[in-house]
């Protein structure tokens, strides 16, 4: 999965339809980490596993995982605005902050409860930058060079998607995408890039990573893709 070989939608629901087997054959939502995890916890039937420190959470990444510290972070917000701006991690953090409460779902199935997040409201920092009539989009790329996402305009006003950079009480950790991840909270985890460098305001929608595998674009929690439980 490496070479970017497109795959259709029929081979990852197969993937996925084979759960943990389709993380340890190397499919494409793993990573070295989320191997080793998953390989545990399918080989775990006492649940020794749910105790380690990870607390639920599977580390994704579709590269090397990238690394900038809060000195070096830089967003970038362009495209379709009036003001393109470069925001460092200070700006970010002198903006209104902004926390939500609420679980964590990966369209794989495993969900952590009651995340805390801290941030700034994507809402409140296009309000900054200033949307152009066209724009009906947004297109967030991560800083690890590959990764990508997409919301429409509409979905990125929500008060629940954050620019985040605190999780439960801490700064959100690089291996969850920190300094900055998105948090798209009513969406899957796919919706939420990690490591986030660029942010554009677009003409139309341009699906994500995960969207040119098969992926819902609209990737609502229990309304899309597998429809499973809704978050409590
Ligand atoms: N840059 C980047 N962002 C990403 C991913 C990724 O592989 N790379 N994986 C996505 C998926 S599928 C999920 S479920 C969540 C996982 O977040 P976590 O690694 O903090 O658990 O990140 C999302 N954002
Ligand atoms: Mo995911």
């Amino acid at each position: 999965m490496t070479d970017g070989t497109p795959v259709g939608r029929r081979v990852v629901l197969g993937m996925l339809g084979a759960g943990a087997l389709g993380v340890l054959a190397g499919g494409p939502l793993s990573s070295v980490a989320t191997r080793a995890v998953s390989a545990l916890s399918s080989h775990d039937p006492t649940g020794v596993s749910s105790l380690l420190p990870t607390g639920g959470w599977r580390i994704y990444t579709v590269t090397d995982e990238p690394t900038r510290t809060p000195a070096d972070y830089r967003l970038a917000v362009g495209g379709l605005v009036e003001k393109p701006t470069t925001l460092t991690f200070a700006d970010l953090q002198a903006m209104p902050v902004t926390r939500l409460t609420r679980d964590f779902q990966c369209v794989t199935g495993w969900r952590v409860p009651k995340v805390h997040w801290a941030g700034v409201r994507l809402a409140d920092l296009l309000d900054a930058v200033g949307v152009q009539p066209s724009a009906k989009a947004l297109r967030f790329t991560s800083f690890d060079g590959v990764y990508t996402e997409s919301l429409t305009l509409d979905q990125s006003r929500r008060p629940d998607v954050l620019v985040a950079y605190g999780m439960d009480g801490g700064p959100v950790s690089h291996d969850h995408g920190g300094p900055v991840r998105m948090l798209v909270a009513p969406m899957y985890g796919y919706k939420s890039c990690k490591w986030l460098g660029g942010i554009q305001l677009t003409p139309t929608v341009i699906p994500g990573y995960w969207e040119q595998y098969g992926y819902a674009v609209d990737g609502w929690v229990g309304r899309s893709n597998f429809r499973d439980d809704p978050p409590t």
